[in-house]
Formats: C-alpha cells, structure tokens, sequence
C-alpha cells in the first residue's frame, strides 16, 4: 500500500503519538466504533434490499416512529462498546437512560454519547443518513458511570465526530487537533484518510434551514433570512437554500462548502427540534476546530450547561462570518 494511504486506523495512533501520556485506550476506543460503524454501514448499504425498512411499531424517547434501522444502529454500537474496558457509561439518543456497562465488563475512563442513525425518516428515500458521536472523560472516579458523566458542557469533549452514510460514506471527527474526513474504501472496508485538516470557509453562499417553519420564526430569524435573499456582489447575496432535512448531510456540505445551518426555535418549540447533546455539541466542536462557529442564538453551544440529557437546543452553525452575522441579527444589532 502506497505511503500516502493513510487508514483511519494509522491516522489515530499516530495522533496519539503526539500525546506523550496517552495510553492507548482512546485509540481503542475510536477503533472499536469504527468496526460499529463499518457493520451499520453494511446493512444502510443495503436497506432497500434486505426489507428491514419499515416502522417498527415503536417509538424513541421524543415521541418519534422508530425505523428498523435506528434499533440496529443502536444495538450495534452499544454491543460493540460495552465490553472493550475504556468506557464507564454510555447515552444514546435513542434511549431514554444511560447505559451501564454490564457488570460482567471492565469499565473505563471514557465516555461515549451518540445517536446512532439521525435523519432516519429518510431511510426509506435514500437520502444520506448519519451516526453523529462524542466522547467525554468521566467524571466520577470509580464503579458505574453516571447521570452527570453524560451531561457535561460541549467544551469538555475530547473528541467528536460523525459518519455520512451517502453517495460515499465518510467519517470525520476530531480530537481536538483539527478536522479529518475519511473515506470508505468498500473493496478493503477501509477508512482512507480523504480530506486532511478541513477548514470551513470564512464565509459561503449557502444558507440550510427549512422555510417551511417561516411562519413559526421569531422576527430576527425572518430578516436574517430576507438579508440572505437580497442582491448583494460584494457578499455573493442571494444565498443558495439547500435543505436536505438530514442534519449531518446538510452539516457536511456547510462544513466543506461553507454558509450556515439554521434550525431555531419558534413560536411552537422555543428550543426548536435538535439534541444538545447528541447533535449540537459534537457537530460545533467539529465546526469550531475546523474554524467556523455554533451558537443557540446567543450563547457558544460548547458552553450551555446541560439541564438535561436529551434536551433541544436553537442551532446555528457554519461559516464564522456567517454565523456572526445571523447572532446579529438574532440579537436585534442588525
Ligand atoms: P425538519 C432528522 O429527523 C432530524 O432530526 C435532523 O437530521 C434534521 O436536521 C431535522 O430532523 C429535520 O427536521 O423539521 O426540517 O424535518
């Protein structure tokens, strides 16, 4: 294999390399989820094939129809997870508690909170889905992990990142020391590092956010999103909307392209329809170290103090100018 093919695998142990005091769990931990994340791909390759569409009957913690998919996903990393001795809990966005570590396990100092297939109403039309993860350090010092283990503020994250099941599938995480996309490569199942040291644009020609909410918007969401539509040269106005209703899709299109990603809240949700903890956290860490910005609207995302696990937040992410621009807005400066 040619010197610059570089696997996911190489690419995280020669990062922690750079990390004297590593110890080689966090390692383990990031390889452990990718073989989760290469089986999941494996059966969202072939969904259409295989019948396992289809609503299951049951419902998430949020009131939503579960497909198939999301329960496999789920189970998949959790079963990949629970037994490998670096982690003390885990929390997924599909379950209502935190997951203990069986007892019959070693746990560990690590952390790992996720939501196994985002966007799954799209399964059924093809449309790119995602696995978006973070991972913490745990706060307490010994046995079971705990509720407080899983909701810690977005800045204490040691790493994050998330998987687009599409036209390719690429994973793209963080662990503090800039942005990396992989890409499968299915004749090896491999991760070839693709897309070294992303930087979002300073500012783009995109804005994402789902117009069909426009009624719902409070007034600065309304004028921020007229200020993109009107003729402007010099700052490449109107925008383009695209809006695929799959959050990491459309998160990784802003990511590589630039422009912003909006869902707020509005007259009906004041926090609007996005996780805290599963979605906002781990994709403005991404967006921060890749040089871009996430905001609830008034406050960095990193640092909102969860009161909840599964809580929603306002979110607006992308391109620094871009998102400074909207905050103005959103603040009544603009
Ligand atoms: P809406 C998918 O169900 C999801 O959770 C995110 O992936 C996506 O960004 C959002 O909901 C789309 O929501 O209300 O625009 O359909």
């Amino acid at each position: 294999m040619s010197s610059n093919v570089i696997t996911l695998e190489r690419h995280i142990i020669e990062n922690e390399r750079k990390h004297p005091g590593a110890t080689g769990n966090f390692s383990a931990v990031l390889r452990d989820l990718t073989l989760a994340i290469k089986i999941i791909w494996r059966e969202v390759s072939k969904a259409g094939l295989v019948n396992i569409l289809g609503l299951t009957g049951n419902e998430n913690v949020h009131g939503e129809a579960v497909k198939k998919l999301d329960i496999f996903a789920d189970k998949t990393i959790f079963k990949a997870m629970d037994h490998v001795g670096h982690l003390s809990v885990m929390a997924s966005e599909e379950n209502v508690d935190v997951l203990q570590i069986p007892e019959i396990y070693p746990r560990g100092k690590y952390v790992l909170l996720y939501d196994p297939l985002d966007g799954s109403s799209n399964i059924d039309a093809n449309v790119s889905i995602g696995t978006i993860f973070s991972i913490y350090r745990r706060l307490s010092l010994n046995g079971p992990g705990t509720l407080a283990d899983c909701m810690q503020p977005g800045y204490k994250q040691i790493a994050a990142g998330y998987v687009v099941y599409g036209s390719s599938t690429m994973l793209v995480y963080t662990t503090g020391d800039g942005v990396h996309g992989f890409t499968l490569d299915p004749s090896i199942g491999e991760f070839l590092l693709s897309h070294e040291d992303i930087r979002i644009p300073k500012r783009g020609k995109i804005y994402s956010v789902n117009e069909g909410n426009y009624r719902y918007w409070d007034d600065g969401v309304k004028k921020y999103i007229k200020y993109l539509q009107e003729e402007d040269n010099d700052t490449s106005r109107p925008y383009s909307g695209r809006y695929i209703g799959s959050l990491v899709a459309d998160f990784h299109r802003t990511l590589l392209y630039g422009g912003i990603f909006l869902y707020p809240g509005d007259s009906r949700n004041r926090n609007g329809k996005l996780r805290l903890m599963y979605e906002a956290n781990p994709l403005a860490l991404l967006a921060e170290q890749a040089g871009g910005r996430a905001i609830d609207g008034t406050r960095r995302i990193l640092d909102v103090i969860p009161a909840s696990l599964h809580q929603r937040t306002p979110f607006f992410i992308g391109s620094k100018e871009d998102v400074t621009i909207c905050e103005a807005f959103l603040t009544g400066k603009q």
